[in-house]
């Protein structure tokens, strides 16, 4: 067990949990090309047929995330190996209206999504006769509020179990401030939620995000748009309901990212054999894939960055989250790096890139040399100097 690096990371201004073993799941109706889309990231074969719940277990899988960073870094290199970062995502079965109260699969997905930090909002917006619909008619501004509320409902269901109890105990006068103020924070959510609001739509100061992470609300975690359209509205990105979609989230999710794609197309590209052959048709219709920033924003929305480590054996990205410090990131690579950690050597990806080399970095006062208080970067390159006995013997420093 690594030990525990509370002290070395910052104070959560963020909701959510702490760790860098983070996921992602896809939420929406059924049948709107959720599995489509898993099996298009993934390359994996989960089921994707016309039938509403045929993804019975979530689907877990790791899918690197595409960085020019880290190509740069293997071209100069030329590694024996190669590690990317990685994004975890999990296909979770669809929902559907009356889930909060266990229709459809009910509380099965809901615990599915609890254990998510960020979701994949799949919404459809493709007509195809074939490919029925559970609510009959193709309307993704409906589905959004089905999905948002079911979300919500089963919030307040988890919010009623815990606020009452609460209440009755600062009532009789038998709590003390702490419990208090959890007390005036699931007050807060409560009249959010009643509002017709996520949680993640109000404004928390520090303190009240560390109640909030007592809890871990369905409606905190951050949400990202996915919009699937048939081949030709993507290409032209023009749709009927597009209009709608931003009104809704607009109103709704103020700020939210919104990203387009299509199932269909992505999964034609799965099929082809060759790159060559993807690269000529996307060009021919001038157009281009939506996985890579689907990824790269799947990543961001958990809040996680990493740095590289770097040489002739191996490049690699660290997964750590935001506001790490040196010696945490250290720890990631190993507890003995951390224990015995004197100093981390950083170069910023930007110099490196502009520099070309090492050597370079440190004629031009590039290569720095940092302490236990640096606050790693996203990109940075790093070398950590760590002292071997000291993880061994127990000392601290
Ligand atoms: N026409 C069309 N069909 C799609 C698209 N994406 C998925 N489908 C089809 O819709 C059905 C349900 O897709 P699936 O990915 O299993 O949906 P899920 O229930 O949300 O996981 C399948 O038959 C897919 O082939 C799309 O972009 N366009
Ligand atoms: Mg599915």
């Amino acid at each position: 067990m690594p030990p525990k690096k509370k002290d070395e990371v910052e104070k959560p201004a963020l909701i959510g949990r702490l760790g860098t073993n983070l996921k992602i799941g896809i939420v929406g109706l059924p049948n709107v090309g959720k599995s489509t889309f898993f099996n298009c990231l993934t390359k994996s074969q989960a089921q994707a047929e016309n039938f509403p719940f045929c993804t019975i277990d979530p689907n877990e899988s790791r899918v690197p995330v595409p960085d020019k960073r880290f190509d740069f870094l293997c071209e100069t290199y030329e590694p024996l190996s190669k590690v990317p970062a990685f994004l975890n995502v999990v296909d979770i079965a669809g929902l559907v209206k009356g889930a909060h109260e266990g229709k459809g699969l009910g509380n099965a997905f809901l615990s599915n999504i609890s254990a998510c930090d960020a979701i994949f909002h799949c919404v459809r917006a493709f007509s195809d006769e074939e490919i029925i619909h559970v609510e009959g008619e193709v309307d993704p501004s409906r589905d959004l509020e089905i999905i948002h509320d079911e979300i919500r409902l089963k919030d307040i269901e988890y919010l009623n179990k815990h606020i009452e109890p609460l209440d009755r105990s600062v009532t009789r006068g038998g709590a003390d401030k702490k419990k208090k103020e959890e007390l005036d924070v699931l007050k807060k959510v409560q009249e959010l939620l009643n509002e017709n609001k996520w949680v993640k739509n109000g404004t928390w100061d520090a303190k009240e995000i560390e109640v909030l992470n007592q809890h871990l609300f369905l409606t905190s975690k951050p949400v990202i748009y996915l919009v699937n359209l048939s081949e030709k509205d993507y290409i032209r990105r023009k749709n009927k309901w597009l209009m709608k979609i931003k009104e809704w989230i607009d109103a709704k999710d103020p700020g939210a990212t919104v990203i387009l794609f299509s199932g269909i197309l992505e999964s034609k590209l799965l099929d082809m054999a060759t790159q060559e052959e993807r690269d000529a048709y996307l060009k021919n219709l001038e157009t281009t894939s939506a996985l890579e920033k689907i990824i790269v924003n799947g990543y961001k929305a958990l809040n996680l960055i990493y740095f590289f480590t770097s040489g002739k054996d191996e490049v690699k990205a660290w997964t750590i989250q935001v506001g790490t410090k040196a010696p945490a990131a250290a720890g990631r690579i190993h507890t003995d790096f951390e224990k015995g950690f004197i100093m981390a050597e950083v170069m910023a990806y930007d110099d490196f890139f502009e520099l070309k080399s090492e050597a370079e970095c440190k004629a031009h006062g590039k290569y720095k040399q940092k302490g236990r208080d640096y606050v790693v970067q996203d990109g940075d390159i790093i070398f950590f100097k760590f002292n071997a006995g000291a993880g061994l013997t127990g000392k601290k420093k």
